[in-house]
């Protein structure tokens, strides 16, 4: 495997993409110097029902937030995704969909997504729904999803899309903080060949006593499968669909009216409800979609995040059907029945772009390169990452063996926060340096901090903040908007501050190095220590729990608990799977932790706060160099800790 530190862009693609160097620096030079200007013109991209006057309106001071974007201005996200293709490309697949059994497979021109989304609208109309009101999405990767989302955005419904694979709990409280009256989900989703009991999760979040205002459940039937089922609660997708009308007004809606809630997790407290707005998200997200992967009409992009994620949100759904892409959805997972899979896919469809996460290909690449020999790969244009830092080999592998060596991979940095990517190489414009996402996309203005909010000049490291807004940033906690300005505007005054950190090196290119706060990111998902430790705490046998990331060979990072029991309980291997267990149903099975570790007392200071950048370092099996540990109100804790460490590798 070769080395190389720097891959320059092909010559061939910058002759040809849609930015090439000059302009980008000529763009990214008026995006910053004059946003008004840079934003007035390119806002004008997606179609407005009636035109902005006003561009933008932004303060991050936090005693004083405001975030507004093209806010005179009137659209329909539906419209931008669906209408306003009917004329040009009515008959373009728009979406490509492969089953989790590859027999199954379907395509809907933008012509039939359209009626299907209108009679969908029609449908939730008529049972209640209304501009305003929060509809919760909890679907398999089918086309029904898109449907959905697309329907509440075309009559004003704020879609909260949860994943599938959270537990009723998690399910229950995002219920109960969005308020929702109607529920939609499948009857059971397929994934890996193993059957996953969406209605069932849902029926069983319904049964919280805190969830009040549930009134209608919508059900896809997709397996058949069996299901409980309430007659005043429940109805069929299927009945429904059969006497709406496939005609729906999309109703014109303000740029700063709410588009979609979507929860992630953060260093403190429950998962909070990141709210997204119409005309600056759409923006945002179909420009980012059509210049980072540099998308040219009649391509197939695939993207292979759920729809329960912001990846699925803006560059599933959102971004390339504002683009009139065709996009390729798959139900399952891309190394299933074999490592082969995702060649298959990319073959059998002709790919051209591909986006998906690390995690992926280094599952591959342990899988062995052999599983690649039939691939042909010759439809693949350009690649993407994205949910975590890349590391150079899996990297190459991509470039290598995916990719030809042919196919540039945009190493894509973003979050849910910011609604669209914000470091990114452009294909036609970037060199490429493995591990690093590169330089900012239009109007981004990232900086790098110390931990006293100085700005760091040149090339260094430090804490990676944004020092001013771009149009697809969130607006708001869902119903908290103190929390918003608390947990992004407080540690850094006048700036948002995005929880990572980054080196910046001298050719001004930003290498993301993880996450700085008690977040930790398993196989690109998102988890506060702080959710999995309140799981952990809320079984009767536990007394005190601490979890930290640490290095995991395919996830990135996987999830170290300390758990001290209470009195008498006896440390056995049945209680340890237990726990696990309970986590799984606590949160879902993302947060199972990986390695649980007993801990008969936790490193605490004399004021009782846990220390937790030792318990990082035990759990990384860096016992070497633990450094001072005179603050601890028990140093012989640690030794106790590091004897009985689990990951020695
Ligand atoms: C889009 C998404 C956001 C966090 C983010 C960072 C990490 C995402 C990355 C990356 C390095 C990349 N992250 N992309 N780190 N390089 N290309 O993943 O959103 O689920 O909210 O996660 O993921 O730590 O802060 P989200």
């Amino acid at each position: 495997m070769s080395t190389q530190s720097l891959y320059p862009v092909n010559a061939e693609l910058a002759a040809s993409a849609k930015i090439n160097d000059e302009q980008y620096r000529r763009m990214y030079q008026e995006s910053v110097v004059n946003p008004e200007g840079f934003w007035r013109e390119h806002g004008r991209r997606i179609t407005w029902f009636k035109d902005y006057t006003k561009i933008r309106k932004v303060s991050f001071d936090d005693h004083n937030l405001y975030i507004k974007w093209f806010y005179d201005g009137t659209l329909n996200a539906s419209y931008n995704c669906l209408d306003r293709h009917l004329e040009t490309r009515g008959d373009q697949p728009a979406i490509i969909w492969e089953g989790d059994d590859d027999k199954d497979q379907l395509t809907l021109s933008y012509r039939q997504l359209h009626e299907k989304v209108c009679a969908f609208a029609n449908a939730l109309k008529g049972q209640g729904v209304q501009c305003g009101d929060v509809v919760t999405i909890y679907m398999p990767m089918v086309p029904e999803a898109a449907v959905a989302m697309l329907a509440c955005a075309r009559i004003g419904a704020i879609h909260s899309v949860i994943f599938g694979g959270f537990s009723p709990d998690s399910i229950a409280s995002r219920i109960v903080d969005g308020k929702s009256k109607v529920v939609i989900t499948a009857d059971q989703g397929v994934r890996g060949g193993r059957i996953i009991p969406l209605k069932g999760n849902v029926d069983a979040a319904l049964e919280h006593p805190d969830v009040t205002t549930v009134e209608r459940v919508i059900v896809l039937q997709r397996t058949g499968g069996d299901i409980q089922w309430q007659d005043q609660r429940d109805i069929w997708w299927h009945d429904l669909m059969a006497v709406s009308s496939p005609y729906c007004e999309a109703v014109e809606m303000n740029a700063e009216d709410p588009l979609f809630i979507l929860y992630t997790s953060g260093s403190t407290g429950t998962p909070k409800g990141v709210l997204h707005t119409t005309g600056g998200y759409m923006v945002y997200a179909s420009m980012t979609h059509e210049y980072v992967f540099d998308y040219r009409d009649g391509e197939i992009y695939w993207c292979t995040a759920d729809v329960g994620w912001i990846t699925g949100h803006s560059y599933m759904v959102y971004g390339p059907l504002a683009n009139g892409a065709t996009l390729l959805m798959h139900e399952g997972v891309p190394n299933w029945p074999s490592p082969r899979r995702m060649a298959e896919i990319i073959d059998r469809h002709q790919v051209n772009i591909l986006y998906t996460a690390p995690t992926l290909i280094r599952a591959l690449m342990a899988e062995g390169e052999d599983h690649f020999n039939d691939f042909d790969g010759s439809s693949l244009r350009i690649l993407g990452s994205v949910g975590e830092p890349i590391n150079p080999e899996a990297w190459r592998w991509y470039y290598d063996v995916i990719g030809k060596e042919r196919s540039p991979i945009v190493d894509t940095w973003w979050q849910t926060e910011t609604g669209g990517i914000l470091i990114s190489p452009l294909p036609g414009v970037t060199d490429l340096k493995p591990g690093s996402a590169t330089r900012p996309f239009f109007g981004v203005q990232p900086a790098l901090v110390d931990n006293m909010g100085n700005l760091i000049e040149g090339a260094g490291e430090g804490n990676l903040v944004l020092l001013d807004s771009w149009p697809g940033q969130m607006r708001s906690v869902y119903g908290d908007h103190d929390r918003f300005v608390l947990t992004y505007f407080k540690t850094f005054r006048g700036m948002y501050f995005t929880g990572d950190g980054a080196r910046r090196d001298e050719d001004g290119y930003y290498w993301i190095t993880g996450r700085v706060d008690d977040v930790i990111n398993v196989s690109g998902h998102r988890l506060g220590t702080a959710e999995i430790e309140s799981a952990l705490v809320a079984h009767p046998e536990v007394a005190e729990a601490a979890v930290v990331g640490y290095p995991h060979d395919i996830k990135g990072q996987g999830i170290y608990a300390y758990v001290t029991l209470t009195k008498g309980t006896e440390e056995t291997e049945a209680l340890r799977q237990a726990l696990r267990q309970w986590v799984r149903s606590e949160i879902g099975a993302l947060a199972t932790p990986d390695l649980i570790q007993w801990a008969p007392g936790l490193p605490k200071t004399r004021s009782g706060k846990i220390m937790r950048r030792f318990l990082r370092k035990i759990a990384a099996n860096e016992v070497g160099a633990l450094g001072d540990a005179s603050t601890l109100a028990d140093p012989a804790v640690i030794d106790n800790l590091i004897e009985t460490r689990l990951n020695r590798n």
